[in-house]
């Protein structure tokens, strides 16, 4: 079930002239203010990114350390590898940092490594464009930023930082993947439910917000996991709207002829992890991919949202 909302009568202002008006602001600001090569607590309120295309999509993962943003990445990357390149944009962060741009350059092979869930924790920071192999063209740009800046359960009411409201400027179309997970504590979900509601205030309502409520093999989601291919979603968006109270609410319209939901809601499964040792009993979490069911549903929201 996914709760959809007609897009089709909201007029689209994302136009070329306003595109070519602001194209490239601030980017030599940027390159100026971006000299630091690593992004920590201490700078990331002001730390400045480097967006070059002003015209693809933006699909944003938001959501609190751990939910699960680089293994979505990780995961879709591998789904579309037969059809989409991803490519990380160096230029985002424009980083001196050497392990930064080497992991940049081997993003596949490091994506493909069963170590994956280990390997990529160097790049939670980082732009993918996914260009179509046939012809190159770039059909959407993901942006996945550390967690703790955008919700931190330590410090929840914590300004956004500078980056994300450069992204929120910019005026590419949006797509925010908002992350819920079985495994937040009660009083964790409620501060989040605000800080989400604080970025509904700031993006633009014309923002597709797409609800993945991931980890559904958890225990306290799996029992609406009847397969892979058949998951209960009716069930499923009830159990998390009790969860979250007036989240799905804040992001519903009254009109005269009833209620419409303006985002989707949908369930994910990055895979399975199993601890393990390596050669050199150094313990690492090995990552299966689960079933490819997972990405196809994501993808094919997120492809409807990117289009229109
Ligand atoms: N059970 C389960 N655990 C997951 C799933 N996706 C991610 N995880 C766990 O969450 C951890 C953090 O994932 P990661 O993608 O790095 O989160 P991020 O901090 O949001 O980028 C992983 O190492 C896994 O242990 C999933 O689909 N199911
Ligand atoms: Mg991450």
């Amino acid at each position: 079930m996914a709760k959809d909302f007609n897009f089709d009568d909201v007029q689209d202002q994302h136009t070329n002239s306003e595109i070519e008006g602001t194209a490239d602001t601030n980017v030599s600001d940027n390159i100026v203010n971006n000299n630091q090569s690593t992004i920590n607590q201490n700078n990331a309120k002001t730390y400045n990114v480097v967006i070059t295309d002003h015209n693809a999509p933006m699909v944003i993962l938001f959501g609190p350390p751990s939910c699960g943003k680089t293994m979505t990445l990780v995961r879709l990357t591998r789904y579309l590898s037969g059809t989409y390149d991803f490519m990380p944009d160096q230029a985002f962060r424009n980083s001196t940092d050497t392990e930064f741009n080497e992991l940049c350059k081997n993003f596949n092979a490091a994506v493909g490594a069963d170590k994956a869930a280990d390997g990529t924790k160097y790049i939670d920071f980082m732009l993918l464009r996914v260009n179509e192999r046939r012809n190159g063209r770039t059909i959407c740009q993901f942006v996945e930023s550390p967690g703790e800046f955008l919700f931190n359960p330590q410090n929840p009411t914590a300004q956004f930082p500078a980056y994300l409201h450069q992204i929120i400027a910019s005026n590419n179309r949006k797509i925010w993947l908002i992350f819920l997970e079985p495994g937040m504590s009660q009083e964790d979900r409620f501060a989040y439910v605000k800080k989400i509601q604080d970025l509904r205030s700031v993006i633009d309502s014309r923002d597709r917000i797409i609800f993945v409520e991931n980890k559904v093999d958890l225990p306290a989601t799996s029992s609406f996991v009847l397969s892979p291919t058949n998951i209960n979603m009716g069930g499923l968006f009830r159990y998390v709207d009790g969860l979250y109270p007036q989240l799905f609410k804040s992001f519903t319209v009254k009109g005269i002829f009833g209620s419409k939901a303006r985002y989707d809601f949908t369930a994910f499964q990055t895979g399975t992890y199993v601890e393990g040792q390596d050669a050199n009993g150094k313990p690492y979490k090995s990552f299966q991919a689960g079933h490819d069911s997972h990405p196809r549903r994501l993808w094919e929201i997120i492809y409807k949202r990117i289009r229109g």
